[in-house]
This record gives structure tokens, sequence and C-alpha cells, in this order.
């Protein structure tokens, strides 16, 4: 069952659905949003007047491209690629490119609309912005994936800029891939922007703790969350989804907070340890060798390979999707009630359907949504973009510090949010509200533009 909607937003959501025909996952993120923006409208008349919600909805430029390449045979391939350009009341475009065979306009716009008001959470100065591609990393060569990364980026560097539009990776996409778009965008156009990309390496103008943040960050929400409840992670039962860049460093968190991780997964299989996941072993796996996670049980035995297996039937007292949309069903959170969870924070996008948010919110489960709970990767990227400007590099504890407040005080101002319109404790209207307050007024200050 999912909830209404105020008789002032049905219209605006019909809107929605008719000028995005087939988005199912656009509409689900508006719709989400939506839901929990009624009272705003009663407390804040000017925003409804201003037709704020409507001109959130709409992105203010969407580029949709052509990507040649030729793969190793010498045959040629034909990909599409987007990036959509969502909102700049509050700074420059800014978000991931997902690399995935799923991606097509839908899923593009569904990510940019919530990078939105994540990046609002942040109280960074970055707008939204999302991009990608059909193209499928799995089994390609360097050189293939180099070919193709410079093929893209021949028709995006003239979208993107320091100012303008600042891309990043997401799923698929990690430091290899941007130092091929960075390589390519620098020799076009003969200049060495370091602003104009982040999740660059370390030796050419990369943050410290970038690589780390999303998941790092997913775990520092999680222990607010626990906090507010006079509870702590540490000797808790995790399991985390995912074995990709956020979910790596999610477990990595985890674990250094005193938590038992018992099982990770990829789109293949899970993989279950009830001694606790090997992380050096994970890593050895996932980021130098790019195998699939089934090769983890071939070195260590005791482990065991659930064939595609559902990893929300693992008893645990913690779960942290960390894949990608709409993995964990209502079904799904049953189990985890069943099986005595009490908190769930997402390091992807959107992992939880609204279906099973239900379930886990009636159950009284802490819930920690997305754009809250996975923004510390944006964050980082934005801390990044300060570095860069400065022409200076941080620490890594300097930098890990920052993202741990940027954390406490996104937490903050969602569980306040929150507690001012009457939903103490619901995270998913505390984040959409605080997110929405932000750019919602910046966007008034700005005029009709
Ligand atoms: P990676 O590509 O590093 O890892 C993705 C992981 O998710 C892999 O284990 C992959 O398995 C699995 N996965 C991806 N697509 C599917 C699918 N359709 N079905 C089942 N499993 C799937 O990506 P990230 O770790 O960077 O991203 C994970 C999630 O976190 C995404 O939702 C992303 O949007 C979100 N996110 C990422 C941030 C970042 O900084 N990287 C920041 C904030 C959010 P397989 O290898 O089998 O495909
Ligand atoms: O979903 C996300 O926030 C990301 N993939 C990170 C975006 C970024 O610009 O660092």
């Amino acid at each position: 069952m999912v909830a209404g909607l105020d008789e002032k937003l049905e219209p605006i959501f019909q809107d929605v659905l008719r000028r995005n025909p087939g988005e199912t996952e656009f509409h689900q993120a508006v719709r989400e949003v939506l839901e929990t923006l009624g009272p705003v409208l009663v407390k804040y008349p000017e925003l409804a007047e201003q037709k704020i919600i409507q001109r959130i909805c709409e992105p203010e430029r969407q580029i949709i491209f052509r990507v040649p390449w030729q793969d190793d045979r010498g045959q040629i391939q034909i990909n599409r690629a987007f990036r959509v350009e969502f909102n700049s009341a509050l700074g420059p475009y800014k978000g991931g490119m997902r690399f995935h065979p799923s991606v097509y306009l839908g899923i593009i716009k569904f990510l940019g609309f919530e990078q939105i008001f994540k990046n609002a959470l942040t109280g960074l100065p970055i707008g939204g912005g999302k991009g990608g591609s059909d193209f499928d990393p799995k089994g390609k060569s360097d050189a293939e994936i180099m070919r193709f990364c410079q093929s893209l980026m021949t028709e995006l560097y003239r979208h993107i800029g320091e100012h303008t539009d600042v891309p990043a990776g997401d799923i698929g996409v990690g430091g290899r891939e941007i130092g091929y778009l960075f390589g390519q965008y620098k020799r076009i156009t003969n200049r060495y922007e370091s602003g104009v990309l982040t999740g660059k390496g370390l030796n050419w103008g990369g943050s410290r703790a970038r690589t780390e943040a999303t998941g790092y960050g997913a775990i520092f929400f999680l222990e607010e969350m626990l906090k507010v409840r006079g509870d702590s992670i540490e000797g808790k039962t995790c399991v985390v989804s995912g074995s990709g860049n956020v979910a790596i460093y999610a477990i990595e968190k985890a674990q250094a907070l005193g938590a038992r991780v018992i099982a990770c997964s990829d789109s293949n299989g899970v993989v279950v340890d009830q001694d606790g996941i090997d992380l050096a072993l994970l890593k050895q796996i996932k980021e130098v060798e790019r195998r699939r996670l089934s090769a983890y049980v071939q070195e260590r035995t005791g482990a065991t390979y659930l064939e595609n297996g559902c990893i929300w039937t693992v008893p645990c007292q913690i779960a942290l999707p960390c894949a990608t949309q709409n993995e964990l069903t209502a079904k799904d959170a049953q189990s985890l009630v069943r099986n005595g969870c009490i908190a769930v924070a997402e390091g992807a996008n959107m992992p939880t359907t609204p279906e099973g948010i239900h379930v886990l919110m009636d159950a009284g489960i802490a819930f920690g949504p997305g754009k809250a709970a996975n923004a510390g990767g944006v964050a980082t990227s934005a801390l990044e973009m300060q570095q860069n400007a400065s022409r200076d590099s941080w620490s890594f504890e300097y930098t890990e510090q920052r993202l741990k407040e940027i954390m406490v005080n996104i937490h903050r101002n969602c569980y306040e949010t929150s507690e001012e319109f009457d939903s103490k404790g619901n995270y998913v209207v505390g984040a959409n509200i605080a997110g929405f307050l932000k750019v919602g007024h910046a966007m008034a200050a700005l005029g009709l533009v």
C-alpha cells in the first residue's frame, strides 16, 4: 500500500506521468518526494505560488547522444549516452555517470531528481545532475573501456566544466573510467581543469577518502540513527548487498566499528561467511582482479555461495542495500522484520521499493533513505572540488573528519525537520522536506529562470 497524494499535488504528479511516459523509476522517485510535501505547501504557500514543485520536476536540460566505438575485434559498436542537467539553483550540476545495460532516460532522470535533494542536504554548493550509458563494462578489456570513454567524452566535453556540470562515478564507473574521461577532456580542451570531474586518482587531483566516502558515510548516518535509539553498531550482525565501491567501504567501516558483516552479493549470487567477510580477499577479487563474487568461496572454505540467492533472507540486525534500485521489496522487508532487523540504511539510490519502505517503517525499523544516508559520496566530491579550486590536498584524517561532520549534520537536519513536520524519526519525510526547502527557497530567490 502506498500513501495518497495531497489534492494540490495529485495534478502535478499526473502531469509528470503524462509528460514522461514509460519512465517508471522517475515516476517512483517523484512520487516518493511529492507524498511528503503536502504540509510544506501549507506552511510556505509562496512556493506553491511560484510553481517550485512543477519546475523542480522538469530538468533544466537533457542531453542524449550516440557513442560509437570499436571493440578489440575491430567491430563497430554503438551505445547511447545521457546527461540530465536537472537543477542548478545551488551550484553547478553535480552527479555521477552510470555505465550499465539497464540505463535509459528514466533511470538517469530518477537518479538526477534524487541528486537535487541529496546535494542540497550536504549543505555544499552543488546542483543536481546525472548521466550514463547503456554500455556494459562487464567482460570488456581496458582498451575497450578506454575507447568507449574517449568517444563518450568527445561529445560530453562541450556540456561540462567546473562551473557548469561536474560528473563523477556511479555503477560501472570508478577510478579507471574517470581517468580515461579526464584524459580525453584535457586533450580536447587543452586545459588541465581538475574541477571538471571528481573521483580522480590521488596523484592527479583526486581527494583522499573519496573512494571510501559513500560507504563510510552510510555507516556514519546509521550510527546517528542508532544513537537516537540509545543503541550502537558495535556487535551487531549486518548484511550488505552488492560488492562494489559502496558495499566494500560500508563493510570496512562497519567492521572497524565492531559490527559482524556476514553477507554480501553481486547480481549472480550471495556470499554468506559466518566468520565475518574477509575484506582483504573481497578487495583483491573485486578491485584488483575484477572477478565475480563467486570466486570468494573458492578461496575461503567455510563461506557459502548461494547462486541467485536473496541476501535479505539471511538473518541480520542491520541491513545495508548497496547495489541498485528496487532491490529490496515488500517481501524482502517482511523477512528482515521477521528475523529481528532493527535498522536499514540505503547506500544505493532508491534500493527499497515504496511498499518495502512501508513494511520497514510500520515495523518501527530505523530507516535511512538513500538521499540522506548515501550523501557522503557526493559531499566528498564537493570537498574534492574545494581542494582543486585552492590547489590543495588534504590528509585522509582531515577529509574523513569533514565527511563525518557532514553526515552528522545531515542526520540532525533530517531528524529535526521530521519533528517540525510532525513525523518524528521519519527520515523520508525529514530528508525530502529539508532538501526541498533548501532548493525551493533558492529557486524562488533567483526569479523565474
Ligand atoms: P559498483 O559498480 O562499484 O558496484 C555495483 C554493485 O551492485 C555490484 O556488486 C553489482 O553487481 C551490483 N549491481 C549493480 N546493478 C545490479 C543489478 N541490476 N542487479 C543486481 N546487482 C546489481 O557501483 P557503486 O558501488 O558505486 O554503486 C552502488 C549503488 O550506490 C548504486 O545505487 C549507486 O547509484 C549508489 N551510489 C554510489 C555512489 C558512489 O560514490 N559510487 C554514491 C551514492 C550512491 P554486478 O557486478 O553483478 O553487476
Ligand atoms: O549517487 C551519487 O551521489 C553518486 N554516484 C556520486 C556523485 C558524485 O558526484 O560524487
